[in-house]
């Protein structure tokens, strides 16, 4: 027994050194800065706590059974071989369970699909390897590619430390702007290969794949940059097309707007050259 006590205080000691790493360390998932991505870590508590209350129940019962017709108190086994009420009964809880999980799920997927009535609806195209923002309704498209920052960091033997490099491998040139609170829909497609735009703030993940068309959309809470990546192993520089949103006020926004605006003549006289 005291061999077990030093053994456990000697692996506590050799813990204690990991402790300011495990305060770094985030147990559970983001939240994240939207209605759909609150709906999502909702769905996810709810589920955490039927599981643990589940394990508590199961193994409540196994412990009391182990403890109370344990051997030593010359416990008889029963004889019975089935019993009809005990099947109906570990049937239908499980069934319970699961339709109570599953209506606030449905719930939130179909209003993940939702895209109807929003403000802005932007088409991403995404390309090897960078990404290209058409916003729809207002004539202005660019490209979104690894700002030179990281890209310089990222060559063979640049000699620039990685860690000197603020949001390394997860800056863009131009990043996707769009208003705070707007219902704003992706029209999502690839013109090489399959890539994917993942923001995990928005809680929002889709495909891009050539010759179709996805749709997602988010409306962001706050005003902030929030910062994803491509989340398709699209090729060599997979790992080099990050995705930035400025979510800016409104009036910001509208101030950027009017910013593109040659941009947005210059692009259109360019529109027959095709894309590097
Ligand atoms: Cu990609």
């Amino acid at each position: 027994m005291l061999k077990i006590i030093k053994f456990a205080a000697a692996l506590l000691a050799a813990c204690l050194p990991a402790r300011a790493a495990f305060a770094a360390w985030k147990l559970n998932m983001p939240r994240g800065a939207t209605e759909l991505s609150h709906d999502i870590y909702g769905l996810h508590m709810l589920t955490l706590w039927v599981c643990v209350a589940i394990g508590i129940a199961v193994f409540a019962v196994i412990i009391y059974s182990v403890v109370k017709f344990r051997h030593s108190q010359s416990s008889v086994p029963a004889k019975f071989s089935h019993s009809t009420k005990a099947e109906i009964i570990w049937t239908l809880i499980p069934c319970a369970i699961l339709i109570a999980l599953a209506i606030p799920a449905a719930a939130t997927l179909v209003k993940i699909e939702d895209t109807r009535d929003s403000a802005l609806s932007v088409k991403v195209t995404g390309y090897q390897w960078k990404w290209h923002y058409e916003y729809l309704d207002q004539g202005i498209d660019f490209f979104s590619t690894l700002a030179r920052s990281s890209n310089a960091a990222r060559q063979l033997n640049s000699g620039i430390d990685p860690a000197s490099v603020e949001n390394y491998l997860l800056e863009v040139d131009n990043p996707l702007v769009v208003p705070v609170g707007a219902k704003v829909r992706l029209l999502l497609t690839a013109a090489d290969v399959i890539h994917a735009w993942w923001m995990p703030e928005f809680g929002m993940k889709k495909d891009a794949i050539p010759g179709f068309v996805n749709e997602l959309w988010f409306r962001a809470d706050a005003i902030g940059i929030y910062r994803g990546q491509c989340a398709e192993l699209c090729g060599r520089d997979h790992g080099f097309m990050p995705v930035v949103v400025d979510v800016r006020s409104q009036q910001d926004y509208e101030s950027w707007l009017q910013s593109q605006q040659p941009r947005a003549i210059e692009t259109t006289a360019n529109a027959e050259m095709p894309p590097e």
